[in-house]
């Protein structure tokens, strides 16, 4: 008999005795998920993908759902909304996962069965970025030259290059300019969020001073230029980072010193203009130090200077954005962390916050590693995302230091560690 024929049949004989076929009956109110009445439900899906299991019950809307994993062949998954009737599961090992359900409704308990069947994927994963969707660095001293733009260059030009640069297994520097400035990149697969667990790091040029003259520093620190990060998912499951973003709370999220909703507009600078030069630091000389002012939020107007260290670009302004006259970013401003510890103006030192940032920490540190259950909300509260597919990284600091000029967050590459084998334990966090 036709499936929908037989339902509807059942249907109607339920309607003509609709005492028998209601919850009071004393009967189990889920109905079998399938025909042969089997009381589990089996999904086969690939590793480092999100399910969303259903139970296949047909229950009262006041039922409270409750999952648990009863068997796994490791701990290395992650399962969500575990007292929702659809919960999300992902695994980055294969194997068989067994889940089970307590439902309670109307006062009767009843459990249900989810077998999940992980497979390895069929052409391996890259443990690295798979593909950068967008790149707008705020100006600053390395645009134009981290990566390198001519004049003429398009916005999917620099895209392309900005993907050569940073999708592969060893990147290349990208530099995100002044504060607000951003890179998007994402996975061929989602990176899992393992409970107690760090899931991936982002990977920057950070590194510690090896002849900080202050000896009772308060911290690490060194070259710490910390880029915020926000992750998502792929909820809609369109393959685009087009779906609610998530910052990671980091060290510095609850000092007093940072600013929420930051704002900050960058005038793109006169090509006519008169420099104002103001000096130097050892053969940095400070070619203009009114070269683009900007303004933000808090009533600040001010200028970033252009120097002329390190042989890069006098253009601070992205050539491939070279029709805009202004560019404004928005974000979570970190306190300043630079001092100068030399009181000269020679040696500045960026102090590290103790984790949650890019290019904060050297690549090889545990604290450039971030537990993706160190996420919250636009509203501050903490969020269990499953996993995550994108990653966005703008720079979180407006500081100028002498003659490093603007601290500018640099990005060469991102990594699962899940994928990659590295098995690196949450932390305790504010
Ligand atoms: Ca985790
Ligand atoms: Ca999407
Ligand atoms: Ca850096």
């Amino acid at each position: 008999m036709n499936k929908n024929i037989f339902k509807l049949i059942l249907s109607i004989l339920c309607l003509l005795t609709a005492a028998s076929c209601s919850n009071d009956n004393g009967e189990d109110p889920i109905l079998p998920p399938d025909p042969n009445g089997n009381e589990s439900v089996t999904y086969t899906i690939n590793r480092c993908k999100i399910t969303e299991v259903d139970p296949k019950v047909s229950v009262s809307n006041n039922a409270i759902f409750s999952w648990t994993v009863t068997s796994a062949p490791n701990n290395t998954y992650s399962i969500q909304n575990t007292n929702k009737e659809k919960p999300l599961f992902i695994a980055t090992q294969s194997g068989e996962y067994k889940l089970k359900l307590q439902i309670t409704d109307n006062g009767k308990t009843l459990s249900k069965e989810a077998i999940i069947k992980v497979d390895k994927e069929s052409k391996a994963y890259k443990y690295y970025i798979n593909k950068v969707y967008d790149f707008v660095p705020a100006p600053g001293q390395f645009i134009n030259d981290l990566p390198p733009a001519n004049n003429g260059d398009s916005y999917e030009t620099i895209l392309r290059r900005t993907n050569d640069y940073l999708a592969k297994e060893q990147g290349t520097l990208i530099s995100l300019g002044g504060f607000g400035g951003y890179v998007v990149f994402g996975f061929d697969h989602t990176i899992a969020n393992v409970k107690g667990k760090r899931d991936f790091r982002v990977l920057g040029n950070a590194f510690w001073a090896d002849k900080n003259p202050n000896p009772n520093a308060p911290t690490r620190g060194g070259s710490s230029e910390a880029g915020v990060i926000m992750v998502s998912y792929d909820k809609n499951g369109n393959g685009l980072p087009d779906d609610e973003w998530y910052e990671i709370k980091g060290a510095a999220h609850d000092m007093k010193e940072t600013i929420f909703n930051y704002e900050i507009t960058y005038h793109k600078p006169d090509p006519n203009k008169k420099p104002v030069p103001g000096g130097g630091t050892g053969t940095v000389m400070f070619t203009d130090i009114e070269y683009i002012k900007w303004e933000d939020n808090k009533n600040t107007t001010s200028y970033m200077w252009q120097n002329n260290a390190y042989n890069h670009s006098l253009d601070y302004w992205p050539r491939w954005l070279n029709d805009k006259q202004t560019m404004t970013f928005k974000g979570t401003r970190l306190p300043d962390n630079a001092v100068d510890e030399s009181g000269t103006g020679s040696y500045f030192v960026q102090y590290a916050f103790a984790y949650g940032y890019a290019d904060n920490a050297p690549n090889t540190d545990i604290e450039s590693a971030i537990d993706i259950d160190w996420a919250i909300d636009s509203n501050g509260n903490k969020v269990h995302l499953p996993g995550i597919d994108f990653i966005k990284v703008y720079n979180g600091l407006n500081q100028q230091c002498g003659w490093l000029g603007e601290t500018s967050t640099e990005i060469m590459g991102a990594t699962d560690l899940h994928i990659k084998g590295e098995d690196i334990p949450t932390r305790e966090t504010n």
